[in-house]
C-alpha cells in the first residue's frame, strides 16, 4: 500500500488538491471533513453530535472521528493506497491512523504540508462561503477559530511525522495546477 496524507490549514488546497491526487495516482481518497459533513446532511446521530462542533469551527472529538475513519479503512482493505485529507488532526489521531494501518502492514509514506498565509485562507474561504453554503465558512470569526483550532490541535501533527523523515512542504500558493505539479513532483519521487 501506498498511504499519502495531505496536510495543511483550513483553506489550504487539501480537498481541491485531493480530487486531482487520487485520480492521477489512483489512491482511495479519505476526507473527514466529507465523510462529516455527509453524516449531517443524513441526520445520524453521529453527525448531530458533529455538527455541534463543526458550526462553532471546533474540531469534533477524536473517538467520533477515529472510528468513522476505521470503519472506511476496513471496508476499503484492497486499494492501492489511501489518500488521508483532513485527517489526522490530532495527535491521538496521528497514533490511532499507525495502529490501524499496522493492522495492514502498512504505514505512512508521505505527509505533504501545504503552506499558505493566514490572509490567503481567510481570503479563499470567505469566498467559498459565498456559496458553499457551508455554516463553517459562514463568517470570518468562525474562519479565524478554525485556524486557531488548526495552530493549537493540527499543527503539532507535521512534527509528529517529521520524526519518521516522511514530511515535504509544498508552496500553497499560486494556481491549482502548478501547485499540483509540486505535489506530482514530490509523489512520484516518493515512489520511484
Ligand atoms: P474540512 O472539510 O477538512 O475543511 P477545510 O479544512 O476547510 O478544508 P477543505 O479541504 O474543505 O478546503 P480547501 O482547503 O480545499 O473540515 C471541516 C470541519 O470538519 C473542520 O473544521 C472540523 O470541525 C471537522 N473535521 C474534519 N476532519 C476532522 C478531524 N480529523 N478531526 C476533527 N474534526 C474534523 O479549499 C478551500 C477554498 O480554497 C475552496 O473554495 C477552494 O476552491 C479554494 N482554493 C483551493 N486551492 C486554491 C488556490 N490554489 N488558489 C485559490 N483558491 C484555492
Amino acid at each position: 500500500m501506498f498511504n499519502l496524507i495531505l496536510f495543511g490549514a483550513p483553506g489550504s488546497g487539501k480537498g481541491t488538491q485531493s480530487l486531482k491526487i487520487a485520480e492521477k495516482f489512483n489512491l482511495k481518497h479519505l476526507s473527514t471533513g466529507d465523510l462529516l459533513r455527509h453524516e449531517i446532511s443524513s441526520e445520524t446521530a453521529l453527525g448531530k453530535e458533529a455538527k455541534e462542533f463543526i458550526d462553532k469551527g471546533l474540531l469534533v472529538p477524536d473517538a467520533v472521528v477515529i472510528g468513522m475513519i476505521s470503519k472506511a479503512i476496513e471496508s476499503n482493505k484492497t486499494v492501492r493506497g489511501f489518500l488521508f485529507d483532513g485527517f489526522p488532526r490530532t495527535e491521538a489521531q496521528a497514533e490511532a491512523l499507525d495502529k490501524l494501518l499496522k493492522l495492514y502492514e502498512s504505514s505512512i509514506n508521505l505527509v505533504l504540508a501545504l503552506e499558505v498565509s493566514e490572509d490567503e485562507l481567510v481570503e479563499r474561504l470567505l469566498l467559498r462561503g459565498k456559496t458553499s453554503g457551508r455554516s463553517d465558512d459562514a463568517n470570518e470569526e468562525i474562519i479565524r477559530e478554525r485556524i486557531k483550532e488548526y495552530r493549537k490541535k493540527t499543527a503539532i501533527v507535521a512534527d509528529y511525522y517529521e520524526n519518521n523523515g516522511v514530511v515535504r512542504n509544498i508552496a500553497g500558493e499560486g494556481t491549482v495546477d502548478n501547485i499540483f505539479e509540486h505535489i506530482s513532483q514530490a509523489i512520484n519521487e516518493e515512489l520511484e
